[in-house]
């Protein structure tokens, strides 16, 4: 029988960790014991995992020599206190949270584009995963990127009410129905009317004007493409879309790429689906492509009429599966192929 991996799922009740238990089901991963970890309130709660039972265990109390894997998602201050510790205990971490992205001795990986980075896990024992925005651009640019460099991005992102949790999911939902019906309702997740309206605010406003998540995906971008001279200049908007976030990416490359070129390169990547016809319909949405699927869509490849050297694309991907869970399960793939 070939080798299991006893693996902890810490923020399992959460939007990401419940992702993380069905991926790991979904792709067949070697699991030997599952543990399903959430804070005090959640002790006991059942879990779906297959035929098997999963109650939930509080984080407080468990023992990090018992798995060899961490997978992570309980918020950044848990994963703060808690990662060091089941590293210290022999478990790989690896981390959902941004606690521990901006670390240079902590691999920040997506495995599509720097899946070598993996290799510098030994120094902390925790291994990051990105944030959802940061993760379905890179894996769009890295073909571009590779062929002819690329000097300077403009994102606007379109981001889904998913990325908050699940108490935005159910505060969209709600406060959608009783606009409708024409009741009276408060927003508690959001500062403002997320129903019907798009909030250009996502994590808290920075000295320099841009927002957290603006930032991270600056940051980001920076340390996975191991160059800090490449500008990033992003807008992150909170749309009324369960799941999928999009993405208008406008790219000023080192050398001309035509959109001809850039298709046929996207098209040959790893973990990417064109989908470009010049038809009603003939691009992707978080909706009918993005949300529970796997792969990062880029649709509307075209040449920037205002740049000359100018590139325009419109990416989508599932914010929780590509951009959280199955980010970070590839990650423990790569992890049990090549180091434990
Ligand atoms: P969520 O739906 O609100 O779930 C939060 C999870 O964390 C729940 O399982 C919760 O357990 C657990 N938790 C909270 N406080 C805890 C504590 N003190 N001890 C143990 N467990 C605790 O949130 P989510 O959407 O899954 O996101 C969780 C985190 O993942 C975020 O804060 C963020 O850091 C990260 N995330 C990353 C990305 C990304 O871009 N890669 C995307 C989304 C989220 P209870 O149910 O018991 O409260
Ligand atoms: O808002 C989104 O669409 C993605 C959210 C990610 C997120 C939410 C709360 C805290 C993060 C993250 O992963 O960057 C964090 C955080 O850990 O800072």
């Amino acid at each position: 029988m070939s080798k299991q991996y006893d693996v902890a799922v810490v923020g399992a009740t959460g939007a990401v960790g419940q992702e993380m238990l069905k991926i790991l089901r979904q792709r067949k991963f070697p699991v030997g014991k599952v543990y399903a970890l959430a804070s005090a309130r959640s002790v006991g709660e059942e879990l779906d995992f297959g035929a098997d039972e999963l109650y939930v265990e509080d984080l407080a109390g468990f023992d990090f020599s018992k798995v060899q894997i961490g997978l992570f998602s309980p918020g950044a201050s848990v994963s703060a206190e808690y990662a060091p510790k089941a590293a210290a205990a022999g478990c790989v971490v690896i981390d959902n949270t941004s606690q521990f992205r901006y670390d240079p001795d902590v691999p920040l990986v997506v495995p599509e584009v720097n899946a070598h980075a993996i290799a510098g896990y030994t120094k902390r024992g925790i291994i990051a995963n990105p944030n959802c925005s940061t993760i379905q651009m890179l894996v769009a640019l890295k073909p571009i990127l590779d062929a002819v460099g690329i000097e300077r991005i403009n994102v606007a992102t379109y981001q889904s009410v998913s990325g908050t949790g699940k108490e935005a999911i159910e505060e969209l939902a709600d406060t959608s129905a009783r606009a409708l019906s024409g009741q009276d309702f408060e927003s508690k997740v959001y500062p403002k009317q997320i129903a019907f309206n798009c909030l250009p605010h996502i994590d808290t406003f920075q000295p320099n004007g841009y927002t957290k998540e603006e930032m991270k995906m600056v940051w980001e971008t920076h340390k996975i493409f191991e160059d800090d001279s490449i500008q990033v200049n992003p807008t992150a908007v909170r749309v009324p879309v369960f799941y999928g976030h999009s993405e208008a990416l406008h790219i000023e490359t080192r050398e001309k790429i035509s959109a001809d070129r850039a298709r046929e390169l996207l098209a040959a990547a790893p973990g990417i689906k064109v989908m470009d016809e010049h038809v009603d319909g003939g691009y992707p949405t978080a909706v009918t492509e993005g949300a529970h699927h796997d792969e990062v869509f880029v649709g509307r490849i075209r040449e920037d009429i205002s740049h000359p050297r100018g590139l325009d694309l419109w990416v989508v991907s599932d914010n929780i599966r590509k951009g959280a869970a199955l980010n970070s399960v590839q990650i423990a793939e790569c992890l049990i192929a090549e180091y434990l």
